[in-house]
């Protein structure tokens, strides 16, 4: 008879059979392999899931609202901190993002797509709402890696639950790869909890709302994702991503969408880790709509769309 010692038990413990059923849904649509890997890593990549024709038509209207042709309510435009020019309006810093697109009907197309919202249900059910809206729009770095996202939790920007419940679609626009700044995801650590968030300390700044998370082991397996235009990844909001620099002289771009059970709550984050970022979005949708205190952190998202119910 042997006797397993301490560290072979908890070896055995940590490693036992996970059940599929924490981060993903039976819906027909992911094979086993296909969830466990969504179980254990926190994220899945699917090739080719957006059409070149539906990907150029967010791009043209990405063109006209940097042109500033098309007005849309609610919407954010991030500009780098370092970067001087535009690419379609000389005279004006670039745009990095447009966030809050929710109002602009063709690029919330990107949203409603039937082949995205079919993945999306397996991890949020069928009752979906599209919660925040990105187009990401990584300029050229100037030479301070103002253009690297800093590794962090989604779910830091969120004060709606439960996490398990949402999840986030990001679709490459073009090919993106460890030159242009790429996706850079550390596997597993959706099982995690949410950690403290803050502005990295980079010698170049940092971008407005660009919190980093504290403390992550720098040795965990990094994972880049490259990926061709049309390319979708869906993420857990706890997985720790961020993205690098961009090396080459384009803008690269992505469009994505996080996405939550209507089930999901509000709940105040008073208290928590996420108190700084409440404060910044409150003083930000303050200056932008004129409002003073009543607002809440909650108030951002009420534009969310309840756009399919099987
Ligand atoms: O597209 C990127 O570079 C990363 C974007 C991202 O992780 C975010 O905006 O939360």
């Amino acid at each position: 008879l042997q006797r397993a010692a301490p560290t072979s038990l908890l070896l055995i413990i940590s490693h036992r059979p996970k059940s599929l059923q924490q981060y993903t849904l039976d819906t027909d649509l992911l094979t086993p392999e296909q969830r466990l890997f969504y179980e254990e890593n926190g994220f899945i990549l699917i090739k080719n899931l957006v059409s070149e024709e539906d990907i150029d038509r967010f791009r043209k209207e990405f063109e006209r609202i940097c042109r500033r042709e098309v007005k849309v309510p609610g919407l954010v435009v991030m500009r780098d901190v370092a970067i001087a020019r535009s690419e379609f309006v000389s005279d004006q810093k670039a745009v990095s993002k447009l966030q809050d697109f929710q109002e602009d009907p063709e690029l919330f197309r990107y949203c409603t797509l039937p082949q995205i919202l079919k993945y999306v249900e397996c991890f949020t059910g069928p009752n979906i709402m599209a919660m925040h809206t990105m187009l990401i729009n990584k300029p050229p770095d100037a030479g301070k890696k103002t253009s690297r996202h800093p590794m962090h939790q989604d779910l830091h920007y969120f004060p709606f639950r439960p996490a398990d419940r949402i999840v986030c679609s990001w679709t490459a626009m073009e090919k993106v790869n460890r030159q242009n700044g790429c996706l850079v995801v550390l596997p597993g650590t959706h099982t995690g909890t949410l950690q403290e968030h803050d502005y990295p300390e980079w010698e170049g700044g940092v971008n407005k709302m660009y919190h980093g998370v504290r403390g992550y082991d720098p040795q965990h397996l990094r994972v880049h994702l490259e990926m061709e235009k049309g390319d979708t990844v869906f993420f857990h909001p706890l997985l720790i991503h961020g993205s690098g620099m961009n090396q080459t002289q384009g803008f690269r771009k992505a469009i994505s969408c996080h996405y939550a059970s209507a089930d999901c709550y509000y709940i105040d984050v008073k208290g928590t880790t996420q108190e700084n970022i409440e404060k910044e979005v409150k003083e930000i949708a303050a200056r932008k709509y004129a409002l003073n205190e009543e607002i809440s952190f909650k108030v951002r998202h009420l534009h969310s769309h309840y756009i399919h119910q099987l």
